[in-house]
This record gives C-alpha cells, sequence and structure tokens, in this order.
C-alpha cells in the first residue's frame, strides 16, 4: 500500500490537526501499517486492514472498539493508566470506526503510542517474562467480557484440524503447481495428522473452558517500555475472539522461545529454548492469575506443539495456493517458513516432558 495513500486518508478521521507525513511502520504479515506525525507533532498509527484476510471490516471493528473500550474500563477501576495500557482507535469524522477509501480499501487509526517498543526476539533480559505477563493480563481483564458479543473474525481461525483439511485441499487443488517441489515436506506434515485434534477435542468434550483469547500473541504484539522494561499493552486485537488460553500460550512459545527466526535459512538454529520457555511460562501464569483450571495446566506443553503444527499447515497451505494470505518477501518465503516450524515442533516434541517439569516446578 503506497505512503502518500496512508497520508492522505488521515483527513478522513477526527483528530483535528493535518497529518503531514506517513512512513511504513511494523513487521506484521497481514495488514500495512504507517505512523503519521501531525502538524502540532503528535504521533498516530494509520493502518490498511487486509480485507482478504478480514472479511468484514465492520465486524472487525466492532470487537476492536468492544475490546479496548472494555480494557480502558478495566484499568479504571483498578487505577492503572488508561492512556497506555490499552490502544485508543479514532472514529473518522462521520463517527464511522473505519474509513473506506475511493478505491475500496479499508483503513483505522489510533493513538501512537509513545516511547514503547514491539520487539521481534527476547533480545534483552526480562523482556520475554513481561510480554508474558502482559499477554496474560489481557486474557484476565477480557475474563468477563460477554463473549456472545464478539464476532468470529476469522472462523476456524485455530482450530488445526480444520486447517490440516484446508492443508490437504490445498495439495489436491496445488493451485500454483508446487506440490511436487515441496512433496517430501508435505509428507512429513501428514505423519503428525492425528496430533492435529488434542486441543479441539478439549474443547468439544468441554475438558477445557472457552475464553475471550486474543490468538495472535507473537512477540511483537506486545508493546514494552523503552524506560522501565515493563509491559504496556497488547497490539494486533484483529483475532481477539472465543478461543482457548492454550491457544495464546502456545502461539507465543513457539514464536519468542524459537532460538532461530520464523524465517530461518538455517535451520540448524531453530531449536526451542527452554530457558525462554520457563521465562515465558512464568510471566504468562503470573498474568493470568487464579484463572487456570488443571487440565487447561497440563496441556500447556503440548499446545505449543500443536500451534507450531498448525503454522507450518498455514505456511504450507499458503505456499500451495501461491501466497495469497501471507505477505512474503520472495517466492520461497512461505517454504522457509514451513521448514522453520517443522522442525521447531519436532524439537519441541522431544521436549515435551522437559517442559512438564518445568510447568510443575513454576
Ligand atoms: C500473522 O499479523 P501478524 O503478523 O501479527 C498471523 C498469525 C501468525 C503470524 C505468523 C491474522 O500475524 O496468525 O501466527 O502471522 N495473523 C493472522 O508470523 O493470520
Ligand atoms: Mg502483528
Amino acid at each position: 500500500m503506497p505512503t502518500e495513500k496512508a497520508l492522505s486518508v488521515c483527513s478522513q478521521f477526527d483528530i483535528n490537526c493535518k497529518a503531514v507525513s506517513a512512513i511504513p511502520f511494523g513487521n506484521g504479515h497481514i495488514n500495512s501499517t504507517f505512523i503519521v506525525t501531525l502538524e502540532n507533532g503528535e504521533l498516530y498509527v494509520a493502518q490498511n486492514i487486509n480485507t482478504y484476510v478480514f472479511k468484514d471490516p465492520e465486524q472487525l471493528m466492532d470487537n476492536v472498539f468492544g475490546v479496548t473500550n472494555f480494557v480502558a474500563e478495566s484499568l479504571k477501576k483498578c487505577g492503572e493508566d488508561v492512556s497506555r495500557g490499552t490502544l485508543h482507535f479514532i472514529k473518522t469524522k462521520e463517527g464511522k470506526k473505519f474509513y473506506v477509501d475511493p478505491d475500496g480499501n479499508a483503513w483505522r487509526m489510533y493513538r501512537y503510542v509513545d516511547k514503547a517498543t514491539a520487539y521481534d526476539s527476547a533480545e534483552k533480559e526480562g523482556l520475554l517474562f513481561e510480554a508474558a505477563y502482559t499477554f496474560g493480563k489481557f486474557q484476565r481483564q477480557l475474563g468477563d467480557y460477554p463473549a456472545e458479543t464478539l464476532y468470529e473474525t476469522i472462523p476456524d481461525f485455530h482450530n488445526t484440524v480444520a486447517r490440516y483439511k484446508a492443508f490437504e485441499d490445498a495439495v489436491a487443488l496445488d493451485a500454483a503447481g508446487r506440490a511436487e517441489l515441496v512433496s517430501e515436506d508435505i509428507a512429513v506434515l501428514r505423519k503428525y495428522a492425528d496430533r492435529a485434534s488434542v486441543i479441539t477435542s478439549a474443547l468439544d468434550s468441554g475438558t477445557i473452558p472457552i475464553r475471550v483469547t486474543h490468538n495472535d500473541t507473537k512477540l511483537n504484539n506486545v508493546l514494552i517500555d523503552d524506560a522501565s522494561g515493563k509491559g504496556v499493552c497488547v497490539i494486533d486485537l484483529d483475532t481477539v475472539m472465543p478461543g482457548s488460553l492454550l491457544y495464546d500460550f502456545g502461539d507465543s512459545i513457539r514464536f519468542a522461545a524459537n532460538n532461530g527466526t520464523e524465517d530461518d535459512k538455517d535451520l540448524s538454529n531453530v531449536w526451542l529454548n527452554l530457558d525462554l520457555f520457563k521465562e515465558f511460562a512464568d510471566g504468562f501464569l503470573l498474568g493470568i492469575g487464579e484463572a487456570i483450571t488443571e487440565a487447561e495446566k497440563e496441556l500447556l506443553p503440548v499446545s505449543v506443539f500443536v500451534l507450531t503444527y498448525e503454522l507450518a499447515l498455514r505456511f504450507m497451505t499458503d505456499y500451495l495456493n501461491g501466497d495469497v494470505y501471507f505477505k512474503t518477501k520472495y517466492p520461497e518465503h512461505n517454504i522457509f517458513r514451513t521448514r522453520v516450524q517443522i522442525r521447531l515442533m519436532q524439537d519441541i516434541d522431544k521436549k515435551l516432558d522437559e517442559m512438564k517439569h518445568i510447568i510443575d516446578s513454576l
């Protein structure tokens, strides 16, 4: 999305001052994000919503406003800093929650959170603990959220069984003619098919509860205060939906406790760092507070495996479909990402017992 476009849509929002510059920002794989500076020096974020991924921006933004207002109320009650403890979205001058430009692109704006950083890796001591605590706390803050009022912005988002089916469909369709090139990776993914249902069946049988969860708990979806190193707030709220605590836990670990990166070309870098696992688990459990059940606790280690497997399936599916979902920088990007997740899940599988011991020790 061109930068001039981001700048031009700002005048539609209720910000009372002219926007003078917009620059691309962040490393998200879905939406296009820009930092906007106003004439008076104030900073905002303008974001182009990816409507291929989020088919109904109206419902999406209803969720986002609902959740941010709810967290703001919860912060007020606890006497905490409302201005930084949640994102603040700005309505359009017409009072709408987003703006559709003449080309049909959907846009939203929120206040930039100053002096805080979203990290792509656990590069500072204590960072992971803070991030984990903030994600855990976010779930706690939404503990009483009326889940039935939330739209399912992406149906079956963390339904790993449905993700497996989509993967098989993509292999069968072979839309981009790539299946033969990656037949070995496909075979590896198939070997684990029976593991896809671990979380879905626990939810279906009522063994674990449905909660309002974030569902995209990458380390770079939480802001950390530059001065204090404390967690500030959770961002990227598009997938806040009814789900399982295990989704947020497993997805965080697969990203933040991977010794390598999500698109590492050197697979020998890719393994689960148990020290980071411990730091994250510690922060997350403290952030959640009393709420976690024994059955959920039991499944924490295996959730890391399932969420990693799920993302391997998703990257592979997108590779086979011709890179229509995730932003890619080169044609093999999604297959490199797939291989990282495969390598990581195989390492995780070997470390399930060690993870269990760590959880028990906390
Ligand atoms: C996407 O938007 P972003 O980059 O935070 C994706 C997540 C994946 C992640 C993998 C809505 O997250 O589910 O885990 O990429 N978000 C959506 O990096 O699909
Ligand atoms: Mg993001």
